[in-house]
Protein backbone atom coordinates (compact mmCIF):
# COMPACT_ATOMS: atom_id res chain seq x y z
CA UNK A 1 0.00 0.00 0.00
CA UNK A 2 1.55 3.41 -1.00
CA UNK A 3 1.57 6.03 1.10
CA UNK A 4 -0.46 9.57 0.34
CA UNK A 5 3.06 11.09 -1.28
CA UNK A 6 4.38 8.17 -3.02
CA UNK A 7 1.27 8.14 -4.65
CA UNK A 8 1.43 11.70 -5.13
CA UNK A 9 5.00 11.21 -6.92
CA UNK A 10 3.81 8.00 -9.07
CA UNK A 11 0.77 9.90 -10.12
CA UNK A 12 3.22 13.25 -11.27
CA UNK A 13 5.74 10.41 -12.85
CA UNK A 14 2.70 9.42 -14.88
CA UNK A 15 0.99 13.15 -15.89
CA UNK A 16 4.92 14.16 -16.83
CA UNK A 17 4.57 11.15 -19.63
CA UNK A 18 1.94 13.73 -21.57
CA UNK A 19 3.94 16.88 -22.89
CA UNK A 20 3.18 20.10 -24.05
CA UNK A 21 1.58 21.93 -20.87
CA UNK A 22 5.02 22.60 -18.95
CA UNK A 23 6.21 20.85 -15.86
CA UNK A 24 3.72 19.02 -13.27
CA UNK A 25 3.91 20.83 -10.27
CA UNK A 26 0.83 19.15 -8.28
CA UNK A 27 -2.18 16.72 -8.49
CA UNK A 28 -4.82 16.19 -6.75
CA UNK A 29 -8.79 14.34 -6.94
CA UNK A 30 -10.92 15.49 -9.47
CA UNK A 31 -14.84 14.95 -9.94
CA UNK A 32 -17.22 12.54 -8.35
CA UNK A 33 -17.51 10.16 -11.53
CA UNK A 34 -18.53 6.40 -11.14
CA UNK A 35 -16.48 4.75 -13.41
CA UNK A 36 -12.80 6.24 -14.14
CA UNK A 37 -10.01 7.88 -11.73
CA UNK A 38 -9.77 11.41 -12.23
CA UNK A 39 -7.03 14.24 -11.58
CA UNK A 40 -6.65 17.52 -12.21
CA UNK A 41 -2.87 18.10 -12.53
CA UNK A 42 -1.29 21.71 -12.25
CA UNK A 43 1.00 22.52 -14.16
CA UNK A 44 2.01 25.74 -17.02
CA UNK A 45 -1.46 24.87 -18.00
CA UNK A 46 -3.74 23.12 -15.98
CA UNK A 47 -5.00 19.39 -17.34
CA UNK A 48 -7.14 16.60 -16.78
CA UNK A 49 -5.35 13.04 -16.06
CA UNK A 50 -7.38 10.15 -16.49
CA UNK A 51 -7.19 6.34 -15.69
CA UNK A 52 -9.63 4.46 -18.07
CA UNK A 53 -11.26 1.44 -16.51
CA UNK A 54 -10.64 -1.52 -18.53
CA UNK A 55 -12.89 -3.21 -16.64
CA UNK A 56 -15.82 -1.45 -18.12
CA UNK A 57 -14.40 -0.30 -21.30
CA UNK A 58 -12.08 -3.09 -22.43
CA UNK A 59 -11.26 -1.30 -25.79
CA UNK A 60 -9.30 1.76 -24.17
CA UNK A 61 -7.44 2.26 -27.61
CA UNK A 62 -10.42 2.51 -29.45
CA UNK A 63 -12.27 4.83 -26.64
CA UNK A 64 -9.55 7.00 -27.33
CA UNK A 65 -9.49 6.87 -31.01
CA UNK A 66 -13.48 7.59 -30.90
CA UNK A 67 -12.34 10.21 -29.02
CA UNK A 68 -9.89 12.31 -30.92
CA UNK A 69 -12.07 11.83 -34.13
CA UNK A 70 -14.64 13.38 -32.30
CA UNK A 71 -12.15 15.96 -31.02
CA UNK A 72 -11.50 16.54 -34.96
CA UNK A 73 -15.00 16.49 -36.52
CA UNK A 74 -15.50 18.93 -33.79
CA UNK A 75 -12.98 21.62 -33.67
CA UNK A 76 -13.30 21.55 -37.96
CA UNK A 77 -17.17 22.42 -37.89
CA UNK A 78 -16.61 25.27 -35.05
CA UNK A 79 -14.08 26.71 -37.52
CA UNK A 80 -15.83 26.81 -40.46
CA UNK A 81 -19.17 27.41 -38.55
CA UNK A 82 -18.80 28.70 -34.54
CA UNK A 83 -21.57 28.85 -32.42
CA UNK A 84 -22.39 32.54 -31.60
CA UNK A 85 -21.03 31.92 -27.49
CA UNK A 86 -17.97 30.06 -26.41
CA UNK A 87 -18.22 26.51 -26.86
CA UNK A 88 -15.12 24.47 -25.89
CA UNK A 89 -13.70 21.14 -27.01
CA UNK A 90 -11.24 19.50 -24.97
CA UNK A 91 -7.94 19.17 -26.37
CA UNK A 92 -6.21 15.66 -26.46
CA UNK A 93 -2.37 15.64 -25.10
CA UNK A 94 -0.34 13.33 -26.62
CA UNK A 95 2.99 11.56 -25.26
CA UNK A 96 6.17 11.95 -26.20
CA UNK A 97 6.53 9.46 -28.91
CA UNK A 98 2.97 10.59 -30.29
CA UNK A 99 0.54 8.38 -28.36
CA UNK A 100 -2.78 9.71 -26.99
CA UNK A 101 -2.61 7.32 -24.15
CA UNK A 102 -0.02 5.54 -21.97
CA UNK A 103 0.01 2.10 -20.14
CA UNK A 104 1.76 1.98 -16.88
CA UNK A 105 3.96 -0.79 -16.14
CA UNK A 106 0.78 -2.86 -14.36
CA UNK A 107 -1.10 -2.07 -17.68
CA UNK A 108 -3.22 0.78 -17.00
CA UNK A 109 -4.40 2.83 -19.70
CA UNK A 110 -3.86 6.71 -18.93
CA UNK A 111 -5.06 9.56 -20.89
CA UNK A 112 -4.90 13.39 -20.26
CA UNK A 113 -7.21 16.21 -21.45
CA UNK A 114 -6.84 20.22 -21.82
CA UNK A 115 -8.66 21.37 -18.76
CA UNK A 116 -11.34 23.92 -19.54
CA UNK A 117 -11.02 26.91 -17.30
CA UNK A 118 -13.76 29.52 -16.11
CA UNK A 119 -16.47 26.74 -15.93
CA UNK A 120 -18.45 25.30 -12.84
CA UNK A 121 -20.41 21.88 -12.87
CA UNK A 122 -23.72 20.88 -10.40
CA UNK A 123 -24.75 17.66 -9.28
CA UNK A 124 -28.22 18.97 -9.47
CA UNK A 125 -30.07 21.98 -11.27
CA UNK A 126 -29.52 25.15 -9.86
CA UNK A 127 -33.10 27.15 -11.27
CA UNK A 128 -34.70 26.93 -14.64
CA UNK A 129 -32.10 29.24 -16.40
CA UNK A 130 -29.54 26.48 -15.82
CA UNK A 131 -32.41 23.61 -17.21
CA UNK A 132 -32.65 25.64 -20.13
CA UNK A 133 -28.78 25.67 -20.35
CA UNK A 134 -28.50 22.23 -19.91
CA UNK A 135 -30.48 21.55 -22.65
CA UNK A 136 -28.97 23.80 -25.18
CA UNK A 137 -25.71 22.39 -24.40
CA UNK A 138 -26.77 19.13 -25.31
CA UNK A 139 -28.50 20.33 -28.21
CA UNK A 140 -25.44 21.71 -29.41
CA UNK A 141 -23.15 18.80 -28.62
CA UNK A 142 -26.15 16.65 -30.90
CA UNK A 143 -25.58 19.51 -33.92
CA UNK A 144 -21.93 19.21 -33.45
CA UNK A 145 -22.16 15.16 -33.78
CA UNK A 146 -25.17 15.33 -36.57
CA UNK A 147 -22.55 15.31 -39.56
CA UNK A 148 -20.59 12.27 -37.96
CA UNK A 149 -21.54 9.02 -39.44
CA UNK A 150 -21.93 6.65 -36.78
CA UNK A 151 -20.47 3.79 -38.72
CA UNK A 152 -17.02 6.05 -38.34
CA UNK A 153 -17.13 4.92 -34.52
CA UNK A 154 -16.43 1.94 -33.11
CA UNK A 155 -19.09 0.23 -30.53
CA UNK A 156 -16.64 0.73 -27.65
CA UNK A 157 -19.00 -0.34 -24.93
CA UNK A 158 -21.49 -2.91 -26.95
CA UNK A 159 -24.96 -3.10 -25.04
CA UNK A 160 -24.89 0.61 -23.23
CA UNK A 161 -28.34 1.77 -22.76
CA UNK A 162 -29.87 -1.16 -24.77
CA UNK A 163 -32.03 -1.87 -21.73
CA UNK A 164 -33.59 -5.65 -22.80
CA UNK A 165 -29.43 -6.47 -22.52
CA UNK A 166 -29.46 -4.95 -18.28
CA UNK A 167 -33.30 -7.00 -17.91
CA UNK A 168 -30.97 -10.55 -18.77
CA UNK A 169 -28.66 -9.54 -16.62
CA UNK A 170 -30.32 -8.49 -13.74
CA UNK A 171 -32.37 -12.09 -14.72
CA UNK A 172 -29.15 -14.17 -14.29
CA UNK A 173 -28.10 -12.41 -10.97
CA UNK A 174 -31.46 -12.73 -9.14
CA UNK A 175 -31.11 -16.37 -8.90
CA UNK A 176 -28.19 -16.14 -6.72
CA UNK A 177 -29.39 -14.33 -4.53
CA UNK A 178 -31.04 -16.26 -1.15
CA UNK A 179 -33.01 -14.17 0.27
CA UNK A 180 -33.97 -10.31 -0.36
CA UNK A 181 -34.79 -7.23 2.08
CA UNK A 182 -38.05 -5.47 1.64
CA UNK A 183 -36.11 -2.99 -0.29
CA UNK A 184 -34.50 -5.06 -2.59
CA UNK A 185 -38.30 -6.63 -2.65
CA UNK A 186 -39.27 -3.60 -3.53
CA UNK A 187 -37.06 -3.01 -6.84
CA UNK A 188 -38.34 -6.69 -8.09
CA UNK A 189 -41.38 -5.89 -8.08
CA UNK A 190 -41.33 -2.52 -10.01
CA UNK A 191 -39.02 -4.96 -12.58
CA UNK A 192 -41.58 -7.07 -12.72
CA UNK A 193 -44.28 -4.45 -13.12
CA UNK A 194 -42.38 -2.62 -15.91
CA UNK A 195 -40.36 -5.44 -17.78
CA UNK A 196 -42.62 -5.87 -20.34
CA UNK A 197 -41.92 -1.80 -21.83
CA UNK A 198 -38.02 -2.32 -21.83
CA UNK A 199 -38.08 -3.13 -25.54
CA UNK A 200 -39.37 0.20 -26.88
CA UNK A 201 -36.61 2.21 -28.12
CA UNK A 202 -34.65 -0.95 -29.28
CA UNK A 203 -37.63 -2.10 -31.27
CA UNK A 204 -38.46 1.32 -32.74
CA UNK A 205 -34.87 1.40 -33.91
CA UNK A 206 -34.67 -1.77 -35.27
CA UNK A 207 -37.77 -1.90 -37.25
CA UNK A 208 -35.71 1.57 -38.96
CA UNK A 209 -38.21 4.26 -37.00
CA UNK A 210 -35.24 5.91 -35.54
CA UNK A 211 -32.08 6.65 -37.14
CA UNK A 212 -28.72 5.78 -35.30
CA UNK A 213 -26.36 8.75 -34.86
CA UNK A 214 -23.47 9.51 -32.99
CA UNK A 215 -24.15 10.15 -29.17
CA UNK A 216 -22.34 11.62 -25.88
CA UNK A 217 -23.40 8.56 -23.72
CA UNK A 218 -23.38 9.86 -20.69
CA UNK A 219 -24.72 13.56 -20.82
CA UNK A 220 -25.92 13.82 -16.93
CA UNK A 221 -25.62 17.57 -15.32
CA UNK A 222 -22.66 17.75 -14.03
CA UNK A 223 -20.90 16.63 -17.76
CA UNK A 224 -22.11 20.04 -19.07
CA UNK A 225 -20.04 22.90 -18.25
CA UNK A 226 -20.95 26.09 -17.23
CA UNK A 227 -19.01 29.30 -18.18
CA UNK A 228 -18.58 30.92 -14.86
CA UNK A 229 -19.33 34.65 -15.77
CA UNK A 230 -21.97 34.31 -18.96
CA UNK A 231 -23.80 31.07 -17.02
CA UNK A 232 -24.30 29.99 -20.16
CA UNK A 233 -23.44 25.93 -21.36
CA UNK A 234 -19.73 26.14 -22.37
CA UNK A 235 -18.51 22.56 -23.47
CA UNK A 236 -19.65 18.69 -22.58
CA UNK A 237 -17.40 16.64 -20.86
CA UNK A 238 -16.53 13.01 -19.85
CA UNK A 239 -16.62 11.90 -23.73
CA UNK A 240 -15.73 8.33 -23.31
CA UNK A 241 -19.02 7.27 -24.31
CA UNK A 242 -19.16 8.68 -27.51
CA UNK A 243 -19.93 5.91 -30.28
CA UNK A 244 -23.03 4.91 -32.34
CA UNK A 245 -26.77 4.68 -30.50
CA UNK A 246 -29.83 7.07 -30.18
CA UNK A 247 -30.31 10.55 -29.33
CA UNK A 248 -32.46 9.48 -27.11
CA UNK A 249 -30.54 7.24 -24.44
CA UNK A 250 -28.69 11.14 -23.92
CA UNK A 251 -32.39 12.60 -23.97
CA UNK A 252 -33.90 10.21 -21.51
CA UNK A 253 -30.37 10.37 -19.38
CA UNK A 254 -30.12 14.04 -19.41
CA UNK A 255 -33.76 14.90 -18.37
CA UNK A 256 -33.57 11.96 -15.85
CA UNK A 257 -30.60 13.62 -13.93
CA UNK A 258 -31.89 17.34 -14.77
CA UNK A 259 -35.37 16.85 -13.09
CA UNK A 260 -34.77 15.30 -10.17
CA UNK A 261 -33.90 18.18 -7.48
CA UNK A 262 -32.66 15.92 -4.84
CA UNK A 263 -30.08 13.92 -6.91
CA UNK A 264 -29.06 10.81 -7.51
CA UNK A 265 -26.99 10.31 -4.59
CA UNK A 266 -29.93 11.23 -1.97
CA UNK A 267 -30.59 8.96 1.12
CA UNK A 268 -34.54 10.05 1.14
CA UNK A 269 -35.36 8.06 -2.10
CA UNK A 270 -39.08 8.06 -1.09
CA UNK A 271 -39.55 11.79 -1.73
CA UNK A 272 -37.63 11.54 -4.96
CA UNK A 273 -40.17 13.63 -7.85
CA UNK A 274 -39.76 14.49 -11.02
CA UNK A 275 -40.17 18.04 -11.89
CA UNK A 276 -42.29 19.11 -14.81
CA UNK A 277 -40.79 22.50 -15.13
CA UNK A 278 -37.52 21.53 -15.41
CA UNK A 279 -38.35 19.21 -17.58
CA UNK A 280 -39.89 21.61 -20.10
CA UNK A 281 -36.84 23.94 -19.70
CA UNK A 282 -34.58 21.41 -20.43
CA UNK A 283 -36.61 20.21 -23.16
CA UNK A 284 -36.96 23.32 -24.83
CA UNK A 285 -33.41 24.30 -24.60
CA UNK A 286 -32.87 21.56 -26.22
CA UNK A 287 -35.19 21.88 -29.13
CA UNK A 288 -33.96 25.02 -29.93
CA UNK A 289 -30.44 24.22 -30.57
CA UNK A 290 -31.09 20.48 -31.99
CA UNK A 291 -34.59 21.22 -34.16
CA UNK A 292 -31.89 21.50 -37.25
CA UNK A 293 -31.54 18.09 -37.60
CA UNK A 294 -34.27 16.17 -35.36
CA UNK A 295 -36.95 14.44 -37.67
CA UNK A 296 -40.34 14.40 -36.83
CA UNK A 297 -40.72 10.83 -35.74
CA UNK A 298 -37.47 11.39 -32.94
CA UNK A 299 -40.25 13.88 -30.97
CA UNK A 300 -42.39 10.43 -30.74
CA UNK A 301 -40.06 9.14 -28.53
CA UNK A 302 -39.17 11.42 -26.36
CA UNK A 303 -41.38 10.50 -23.55
CA UNK A 304 -40.50 6.69 -23.56
CA UNK A 305 -36.69 7.81 -23.71
CA UNK A 306 -37.49 9.56 -20.64
CA UNK A 307 -39.17 6.64 -18.46
CA UNK A 308 -37.05 4.24 -19.92
CA UNK A 309 -33.80 5.31 -19.44
CA UNK A 310 -33.96 6.86 -15.79
CA UNK A 311 -35.90 2.61 -15.59
CA UNK A 312 -32.70 1.37 -17.07
CA UNK A 313 -30.53 3.37 -14.94
CA UNK A 314 -32.54 1.55 -11.79
CA UNK A 315 -32.09 -1.94 -13.17
CA UNK A 316 -28.00 -1.19 -13.84
CA UNK A 317 -27.57 0.19 -9.82
CA UNK A 318 -29.53 -2.88 -8.78
CA UNK A 319 -28.23 -5.66 -10.76
CA UNK A 320 -24.61 -4.04 -9.88
CA UNK A 321 -25.55 -3.97 -5.67
CA UNK A 322 -27.09 -8.12 -6.21
CA UNK A 323 -24.05 -8.93 -8.04
CA UNK A 324 -21.44 -7.30 -5.78
CA UNK A 325 -20.71 -3.78 -6.62
CA UNK A 326 -18.32 -4.67 -9.55
CA UNK A 327 -19.62 -1.83 -12.10
CA UNK A 328 -20.11 1.22 -10.26
CA UNK A 329 -17.79 2.41 -7.42
CA UNK A 330 -19.56 2.65 -4.17
CA UNK A 331 -17.76 4.23 -1.09
CA UNK A 332 -20.58 2.72 1.04
CA UNK A 333 -22.73 -0.87 1.85
CA UNK A 334 -25.89 -0.63 -0.26
CA UNK A 335 -25.05 2.42 -2.11
CA UNK A 336 -26.30 0.89 -5.65
CA UNK A 337 -29.22 -0.57 -3.92
CA UNK A 338 -30.22 3.06 -2.26
CA UNK A 339 -29.18 4.92 -6.10
CA UNK A 340 -31.17 2.39 -7.85
CA UNK A 341 -34.51 2.81 -5.51
CA UNK A 342 -33.79 6.30 -6.53
CA UNK A 343 -34.19 6.06 -10.08
CA UNK A 344 -37.03 3.42 -9.78
CA UNK A 345 -38.64 6.38 -7.38
CA UNK A 346 -38.23 8.55 -10.40
CA UNK A 347 -39.60 6.52 -12.79
CA UNK A 348 -42.41 5.55 -10.91
CA UNK A 349 -42.79 10.01 -10.93
CA UNK A 350 -42.24 9.97 -14.28
CA UNK A 351 -44.82 7.10 -15.41
CA UNK A 352 -47.23 9.06 -12.90
CA UNK A 353 -46.98 12.19 -14.75
CA UNK A 354 -46.78 10.61 -18.35
CA UNK A 355 -49.65 12.71 -20.17
CA UNK A 356 -48.69 16.02 -18.67
CA UNK A 357 -44.88 14.95 -19.86
CA UNK A 358 -46.42 13.84 -23.25
CA UNK A 359 -48.79 17.02 -23.52
CA UNK A 360 -45.06 19.22 -23.05
CA UNK A 361 -43.46 17.32 -25.74
CA UNK A 362 -46.36 17.77 -28.04
CA UNK A 363 -46.18 21.40 -27.58
CA UNK A 364 -42.83 21.77 -28.22
CA UNK A 365 -42.98 19.74 -31.27
CA UNK A 366 -45.62 22.21 -32.93
CA UNK A 367 -43.24 25.31 -32.09
CA UNK A 368 -39.93 23.63 -32.89
CA UNK A 369 -40.77 21.13 -36.00
CA UNK A 370 -42.14 23.59 -38.43
CA UNK A 371 -39.89 22.65 -41.31
CA UNK A 372 -41.56 20.50 -44.54
CA UNK A 373 -39.49 17.42 -43.31
CA UNK A 374 -40.20 17.31 -40.28
CA UNK A 375 -44.25 17.93 -40.19
CA UNK A 376 -45.71 14.72 -39.56
C1 LIG B 1 -21.56 6.31 -14.91
O1 LIG B 1 -18.68 7.58 -14.56
P1 LIG B 1 -19.87 8.41 -14.66
O2 LIG B 1 -20.33 8.79 -13.33
O3 LIG B 1 -19.71 9.55 -15.62
C2 LIG B 1 -22.13 5.53 -16.09
C3 LIG B 1 -23.37 6.23 -16.64
C4 LIG B 1 -24.39 6.43 -15.53
C5 LIG B 1 -23.74 7.22 -14.39
C6 LIG B 1 -24.69 7.39 -13.24
C7 LIG B 1 -19.79 4.23 -18.77
O4 LIG B 1 -21.05 7.54 -15.37
O5 LIG B 1 -23.95 5.44 -17.67
O6 LIG B 1 -25.52 7.12 -16.01
O7 LIG B 1 -22.55 6.53 -13.92
N1 LIG B 1 -21.13 5.43 -17.15
C8 LIG B 1 -20.86 4.26 -17.74
O8 LIG B 1 -24.18 8.30 -12.35
O9 LIG B 1 -21.46 3.22 -17.46
MG1 LIG C 1 -19.02 8.88 -17.64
Amino acid sequence: MLSESELTQALIHIAQQFVGYGPVKNIQPLGSGNINDTYLVEAERPFVLQRINTEVFPQPRQVMDNLCQFVSHAQQRLSIDPFNRRWEVPTVLRTEHDQHHWSDAQGYIWRALSFIPDTVTFNTIQDPHHAMEIGYGLGCFHSLLSDLPPAHLTDTLPGFHITPNYLRQYDTVLPKIDALTPEEHHCCTLIATHRGRVTVLENAKAEGHLPLRSIHGDPKVNNILIDRTTWQVASLIDLDTIKPGLVHYDIGDCLRSSCNPLGEETHHWQAVTFDLDLCTAVLRGYLSSASTFLQAVEYDYIYDAIWLITFELGLRFFSDHLAGNRYFKVQRPNQNLQRALVQFQLAESIHLQELSIQTVIDQLKTEYCTEVRCVA
